[in-house]
Order: C-alpha cells, then sequence, then structure tokens
C-alpha cells in the first residue's frame, strides 16, 4: 500500500507550476459534468444512467477516454457551458498554484445551437473574462480582471492553443489555423494536433500544420499514444515546437527524439491510467529525466483522470525518487518551453525566484 507523504503533497501544492498540456474538455469537473447529465436527461441520445456510470468509472483505456470526450461534446457544446467550463478549469488550475496555463481547445461547429468555431472560442475568451477567484492575464501583460486594484490577489497567465482533431478534413484543419491566426491578439499562441489516435492520417492534416508554421504560430503534437513509426517519423521529420506523450517509440525513433531535443509534455497519470505504459516505475519520464531532456509535467485531462497539476508533481518524486530542489528546478525549466513571449517568460522567471525563497 502506498504510503502518502503529507509534507510532500502539501510542497508540491505550493511549487509554483506550468502547465502545458491541458484539454478544456477533458478537464471539466465531475460536479459539472454530473450537473449537466442531470439537465440534459434522457432524450434518446443519452441516458442518464448509464452517463453518470460512465464518468464515474473515467477513462480507464484509450477507447473509453474517446467515447467519454464523445459524451462530454454533447453535453458540453453550446456557449453557456464552454463559458461555464473554462471559468471553472482556469480557477481550478490557479487554486493548484499554477501560474500559468496553455489550455488547448477544439474549436467546435453546433448548427443546432448557433454555434460557429469562433463563436465557440468567443465563450471560451468570455468564461476567462469571468474567473473572479483570481486575475488573468490573458492578451498582455495587463490583467483582465484585476479586482480592487489588490495586488496581493493570486494572478495566472492564460494562454490558449487551438486544437485540430485527427479525424478532421485538410479544410477544416487549415480553418482552425486561420482562426487561431485571427486571434493571435486574443491569448492564442499555437496550434495542437490531438485526439484518436486509432484515427486519421497524418497527410491530410499536414498541410494544415506546415500552414501554422509559414504564419510563424508554434506547434505541439500528440506523438506515439499507439504505436505507429510512420507517424512517428514523420513527427519527427517535421520537427514542432514541442510534442506531448512520445510513449511508444521505437528504438531508433527514442533516439532521434532526443538528439532532436524537442521538449516533451509528459502525462504520467494519463498514460497509466489510460493503460498505454503498463506501470509507471516503466514510465519513459525516468530515461528523458536522466537524459536531461527538455520535458515538462503536465495533467493532460484533470478531469478524466481526477488529477492536477500538484499531484503530478508528487507522482513524479516518489516514483522517481526526485528531492525537492529538483522538482522546483522540473517546474521552473518549463518556462523556457511556453508559448507565450518574453515578456511572459520574465515574468514567470521572477516568479520563480520569489518562490525559491519560500519554499526551498
Ligand atoms: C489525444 C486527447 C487526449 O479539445 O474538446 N484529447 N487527444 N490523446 C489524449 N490523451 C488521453 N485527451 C484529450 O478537449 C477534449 C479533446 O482533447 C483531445 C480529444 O480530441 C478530446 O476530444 P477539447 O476541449
Amino acid at each position: 500500500m502506498e504510503v502518502i507523504n503529507a509534507e510532500l503533497r502539501q510542497w508540491c501544492h505550493e511549487l509554483p507550476k506550468v502547465e502545458l498540456h491541458a484539454h478544456l474538455n477533458g478537464s471539466i469537473r465531475d460536479s459539472t459534468l454530473l450537473e449537466l447529465v442531470k439537465n440534459h436527461g434522457d432524450n434518446g441520445v443519452l441516458i442518464s444512467k448509464d452517463v453518470e456510470q460512465m464518468i464515474l468509472e473515467k477513462g480507464t483505456s484509450l477507447r473509453k477516454c474517446f467515447e467519454l470526450f464523445a459524451v462530454y461534446h454533447v453535453l458540453a457544446t453550446d456557449h453557456e457551458t464552454v463559458k461555464r467550463i473554462t471559468k471553472e478549469a482556469v480557477e481550478d488550475f490557479a487554486a493548484d498554484n499554477c501560474i500559468y496555463l496553455e489550455l488547448r481547445t477544439t474549436p467546435k461547429k453546433n448548427e443546432a445551437k448557433g454555434m460557429t468555431k469562433r463563436s465557440y472560442m468567443d465563450a471560451v475568451i468570455d468564461g476567462l473574462k469571468e474567473v473572479n477567484t483570481v486575475d488573468v492575464d490573458l492578451y498582455g501583460c495587463e490583467l483582465t480582471n484585476k479586482k480592487n486594484g489588490d495586488r496581493r490577489r493570486k494572478k495566472i497567465f492564460v494562454r490558449l492553443l487551438l486544437s485540430i482533431n485527427r479525424s478532421e478534413a485538410t479544410s477544416s484543419a487549415i480553418g482552425t489555423v486561420n482562426l487561431a491566426m485571427e486571434m493571435k491578439d486574443m491569448g492564442v499562441v499555437g496550434i495542437d494536433l490531438s485526439g484518436d489516435p486509432t484515427v486519421g492520417q497524418w497527410d491530410t492534416i499536414l498541410p494544415a500544420l506546415e500552414h501554422a508554421r509559414k504564419l510563424g504560430l508554434p506547434v505541439t503534437l500528440h506523438c506515439g499514444e499507439v504505436r505507429n513509426s510512420k507517424e512517428i517519423q514523420a513527427m519527427l521529420d517535421f520537427n514542432p515546437q514541442r510534442l506531448g506523450h512520445v510513449c511508444l517509440l521505437a528504438e531508433e525513433d527514442w533516439e532521434r527524439l532526443k538528439s532532436l531535443m524537442i521538449p516533451v509534455e509528459i502525462c504520467l497519470t494519463s498514460n497509466i491510467m489510460t493503460q498505454t505504459i503498463p506501470l509507471i516505475e516503466y514510465h519513459h519520464f525516468a530515461d528523458l529525466y536522466k537524459s536531461k531532456h527538455p520535458l515538462s509535467l503536465c495533467t493532460d485531462d484533470t478531469g478524466l483522470f481526477s488529477t492536477t497539476l500538484s499531484n503530478e508533481y508528487y507522482k513524479a518524486a516518489v516514483s522517481f525518487g526526485l528531492g525537492k530542489e529538483e522538482m522546483f528546478k522540473l517546474a521552473q525549466e518549463a518556462v523556457n518551453f511556453v508559448f507565450a513571449n518574453e515578456d511572459v517568460k520574465k515574468h514567470l522567471a521572477q516568479n520563480y525566484e520569489e518562490a525559491k525563497a519560500r519554499i526551498l
């Protein structure tokens, strides 16, 4: 049985953290989901009792995760709900002492609700404006939500990534890149490729990713959640700014990843819960960390996997024997991989300098 080190857990909570891989719909609170199920009722599309059961059982395989996401999208794809889940996600990350959040989401059309990809994103921005437990910096250095000029209030930098789903057609993926460009002054800083890794073809999406690169938008790719050497090699050829997961790489691809020094977003709980990695002891974090490969601990889907960023740090500490100084450095170095500008990086670096005296 695992012995919980309460002092270390609390320290991981207090550590200022940078989150680089968090999906909006994967970060919905269970309580909100259950409320949405109740309000939705049985209408022939979803049966409440079955859905409640699915939500509480969580994503215990990749297949189950994508079944759940299909349900979440039915429940949460209207403007009011998008606004609400965004507000709640940011408040939850801030309460966990996350000082920079790169929140990613797939802009969705929902004709029945009069939703376009742009209006979906506007609802996300509206949600950020409603956050009231913390000051949110979205566009630049001035705060969007400063309440009563209170300088002691906590502050979180939030930047957005627009996700392209792997099942999208080329034209739709290019549309998402153009939307990201249109919203560059509204906190959008890059593009993510995600979705069910057993679906879609790299060649369909590549033109959109090349388009993003031409426009100067940084790109991060979900890579190696299933064994697909051809695609993994194509992703390494593309040489994006960051990669997520990198679980199932063949030896030569692994060596190439390391020589390219592409920063990796590590999602420990997610990889274990989806059974992509059988046991934490076998997780590739250990090898990357030992090789001083650039990496950052991330949550992936806090709601779906019942985790927090503090919990990911705690897990890394107890599973791989990292001390507090090493954990602090790990958190601090993530600042180097954010897609936000140098100004934000400077602010974050300063936050770490201040925190050093307090918690080390
Ligand atoms: C791949 C994932 C993912 O965009 O609707 N997503 N894609 N692998 C994962 N690991 C488990 N976790 C989340 O957030 C939910 C969407 O993010 C992607 C999937 O496309 C999922 O539908 P948004 O806010």
